[in-house]
């Protein structure tokens, strides 16, 4: 059973209602479009297609679900009062209380009564007649537009790889991305987990605390970092709050859109001795910042060389069994796909009920009645959770039908790749906004800032069109295919295009391989969509106003000009390959 399998309420469907702006999703990028629109005087409407606010914390709800960005950097940051008034217990919160935190975001700033749950958004056409956005759902709702936005996640459409006999296995099956709301109890149970990403990393150690067995199923290993979490003291909280909105500034420095300290020597100009040092200590701080252990880790091989090789020598240290270790040693490039943070991973590999299957030169053949085939064996099981993964960046867009200019379908249009300016709208679907659409940061930031620098953009844009009396707003397309050469261009120094990840879309079979999220740091790209929009929304064509295109009246954008972390983030840094995390 899926977590949307709950009982869907009976309502009217809403039919020919006009709105400024319809926004799909209530996670934290639906909600804060919301509350930024509705402090404008816009009118909006959100379908949410859960029963709930939260977005991919509505979902995944899997046991050990929770964030890798530190807490108190992983939230709003628009509202100092918030980030007063709200205490986070551990340093990295677990998905329930990331939930209640949507929850409050939504009651504090008076935000359900706009947003339309259990409804999934199925169309959206744009009237070239009317210039306006015609939306569908799957309830049967109807209504007009000015604006379209997309809030639909990154990582929100689930991957469901195609396995044989699927029907035929007697047990649960379960996708870690659509968990049920009711949990799952696993006691007693030989389970069988299938993949070994972000999502497996941390279900894996708390499935096999209940399971009678638990067998994985990896295709491929992965580099994991201890997070070494923690609650979180209130002598802690208030020294943060202190001075929050210095470290939010400096977050928005970062090349990542988070702050944590590093180190910009390139590691190959530091002494085995010094590497062993640094990385060991970097090990002990633990999560994401073990990549800011040296500055040129993920854009020089043999630098990279040196990480992976530490990071596999403390796999070894922990897995006792060799075997079981050697299969747990990744041999790509350490922080290719996104690097994994977990509490008691590899350790689990020590208990007497936990194996290892290899799948990777023999698949998974078929799921049978009692459990999964593989290369000959079968490996009985009660339960199969499908840690699969998601149809990144794209998949969420394909699941809705949405129509430009001239008849032309977004999924068209993106057939060879996502194409977008700026990430934030494509050139043939005016006033189609996407946040942390292909082509921003999006999934290489801290999520939650890049979903906030888009919307005050976004906003600031859709106010300074009613100022001027615009009718639409539409990505020129020289402009846009300058950006996706750009994107292709930027991702080509860093490590990262090099593996076969979800960033390019190749956990999947078929899909288009292209390097989808911004790669240039997050700060380059803010005063890039900052200068944009000084220069009266450069690239852009705006059509139908009643007073020139002239530099807008800047309200939320101006909170995002912060001094760059030079030594950091500058094309200096970027050419001489010294920035960390990118
Ligand atoms: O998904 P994944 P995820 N047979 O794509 C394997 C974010 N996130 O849900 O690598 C066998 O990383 C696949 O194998 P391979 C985070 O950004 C954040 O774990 O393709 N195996 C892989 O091992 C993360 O990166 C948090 O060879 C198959 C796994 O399934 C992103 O979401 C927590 C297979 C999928 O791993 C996605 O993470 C969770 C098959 N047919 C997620 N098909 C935080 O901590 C796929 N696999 C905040």
């Amino acid at each position: 059973m899926s977590a949307g399998a709950h009982k869907q309420h009976e309502r009217r469907p809403e039919v020919g209602a006009a709105y400024d702006a319809v926004i799909v999703g209530a996670g934290f990028a639906g909600m804060y479009m919301l509350h930024r629109l509705r402090g404008l005087g816009l009118t909006a409407r959100v379908y949410e297609a859960g029963h709930g606010v939260g977005g991919t914390w509505y979902w995944n709800r899997y046991p050990g679900a929770r964030c890798d960005v530190e807490s108190m950097q992983y939230s709003f940051s628009f509202s100092e009062e918030l980030d007063q008034q709200w205490d986070w217990s551990e340093k990295y919160a677990p998905q329930p209380e990331i939930l209640a935190y949507a929850n409050h975001i939504a009651d504090r700033f008076d935000l359900r009564q706009h947003i339309t749950f259990d409804t999934r958004v199925i169309a959206a056409s744009f009237d070239e007649t009317a210039k306006c956005w015609r939306i569908e759902t799957d309830r049967g709702d109807e209504i007009a537009a000015k604006f379209c936005i997309m809030a639909i996640g990154c990582l929100s459409a689930p991957n469901h790889p195609h396995f044989k006999g699927r029907e035929d296995f007697r047990g649960s099956t379960y996708h870690t991305g659509e968990w049920p709301h009711e949990g799952v109890d696993f006691t007693g149970l030989r389970v069988g987990v299938i993949g070994t990403g972000s999502s497996a990393i941390q279900s894996i150690p708390v499935i096999a605390q209940q399971a009678l067995g638990l067998t994985v199923f990896q295709r491929t290993a992965t580099y994991s970092v201890p997070a070494w979490n923690e609650k979180l003291t209130p002598e802690y909280r208030n020294a943060v709050k202190a001075d929050y909105p210095a470290l939010r500034a400096k977050a928005r420095g970062r090349p990542t859109g988070f702050y944590f300290p590093f180190n910009m020597k390139p590691a190959l100009e530091a002494s085995a001795e010094e590497r062993e040092r640094q990385y060991e200590a970097a090990w002990q701080r633990g999560g994401l910042p073990f990549l800011g252990a040296f500055g040129d880790l993920l854009f020089e091989k043999a630098a990279n060389d040196t990480i992976a090789e530490f990071a596999r020598n403390k796999i070894r240290g922990i897995v006792r069994d060799p075997a079981t270790a050697e299969l747990l040693c990744p041999d790509n490039v350490f922080g290719c796909k996104r690097l994994c943070v977990d509490t008691g991973y590899f350790e689990t590999y020590n208990l007497p009920h936990v194996r290892l299957v290899d799948v990777s030169k023999t698949p998974i053949e078929r799921f049978t009645a009692d459990g999964i085939e593989v290369d000959g064996s079968e490996y009985p099981l009660d339960a199969i959770v499908c840690a699969t993964g998601f149809a990144a960046m794209t998949g969420s867009f394909d699941r809705i039908r949405i129509t430009g200019r001239n008849g032309l379908t977004l999924a068209e249009k993106w057939r060879a790749g996502p194409r977008a300016y700026l990430g934030v709208g494509s050139a043939g679907f005016p006033n189609l906004f996407t946040i942390t659409g292909p082509g921003s940061p999006s999934v290489l930031a801290s999520m939650i800032q890049a979903i906030e620098q888009h919307v005050d953009w976004m906003a600031d844009c859709m106010a300074h069109m009613r100022d001027i009396g615009a009718a639409t707003i539409e990505p020129i397309q020289t402009y846009e295919d300058e950006w996706i050469e750009h994107v292709n261009e930027v991702s080509k120094i860093s490590l990262r295009s090099t593996c076969s990840s979800w960033y390019v879309g190749a956990n999947i079979a078929g899909r288009p391989r292209v390097f989808m999220p911004y790669i240039g740091g997050f700060p380059i790209y803010v005063q890039k969509c900052n200068e944009v929009m000084s220069n009266g929304f450069e690239g852009f064509v705006i059509e139908g106003a009643n007073a020139g295109n002239e530099a807008p009246l800047v309200r939320l954008t101006e909170r995002w000009r912060v001094p760059l972390d030079m030594d950091v983030i500058s094309p200096a840094a970027l050419a001489a390959r010294r920035v960390p995390v990118v």
